[in-house]
């Protein structure tokens, strides 16, 4: 069945009303799993700054890390892993943030996961804490940081899930964020693992709604061509 030229004015259409809305990123807008870039095992990731040595990828595929390598964070001091390049949010409805993390040996009530931070461009804010054993959380922020047990466990966990949503109305008209993690153990030999930092965005209503009147205006076109 050939189109009528009818059909094909409303295609034409439709697609310049679409490629002039300003169409957000949706879906991952970022991700590291310490795999791609190609990285070096045993040297710092290639994606991130750490303060100091202590934070390095290396060869993992224990306790349900994903893909080779996972990242490894020691004890001993506070160590903080910073993104290097801030993530673009523009036109994203609501932003999730997640990752894998685990801890490897005795992390008292006192150590583990200090701090997962963002910039949205005014300095960075706390978005979760989680000390003692790794409790793992699907939930979402709206500037109360998220504080987990700080419970004194003294064992390993397997890679356990974290997942927080941030609603764009929190972050309005920030068109960049960046990530920070803090980890803090007071014995060198207490490490812990991040693995598959990835950060999802929806996107705006509007966008959806000018995708949502272009497939109805092609829908009631063909129909009407039948
Ligand atoms: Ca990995
Ligand atoms: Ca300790
Ligand atoms: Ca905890």
């Amino acid at each position: 069945m050939n189109p009528s030229p009818y059909i094909s004015k409303i295609i034409t259409a439709t697609l310049i009303c679409l490629s002039c809305a300003n169409l957000s990123p949706a879906g991952i807008l970022f991700q590291d799993g310490f795999e791609s870039p190609p990285e070096t095992v045993g040297a710092a990731p290639s994606l991130w700054t750490a303060n100091g040595t202590g934070v390095n990828v290396v060869a993992d595929v224990l306790n349900g890390g994903v893909g080779a390598n996972s990242l490894l964070v020691r004890g001993g001091v506070e160590r903080r892993l910073e993104l290097d390049a801030p993530i673009n949010i523009e036109d994203t409805n609501s932003l999730t943030i997640s990752w894998i993390w685990r801890q490897n040996n005795s992390f008292e009530a006192s150590d583990g996961l200090k701090g997962f931070a963002v910039d949205f461009g005014n300095g960075y804010e706390t978005v979760l804490v989680d000390m003692g054993v790794a409790n793992g959380t699907n939930t979402s922020y709206d500037g109360t940081t998220i504080t987990l047990e700080n419970d004194p466990g003294n064992i390993a966990t397997p890679f356990i899930s974290y997942s927080v949503t941030i609603d764009s109305s929190y972050y309005t008209s920030a068109t960049t964020m960046k990530l920070r993690y803090t980890t803090y153990s007071g014995v060198d030999a207490e490490t812990s693992n991040f693995d598959n930092i990835t950060v999802t965005a929806v996107p705006e209503a509007e966008t959806l709604g000018l995708l949502l009147m272009g497939f109805t205006i092609l829908i009631f076109a063909r129909r009407k061509a039948k």
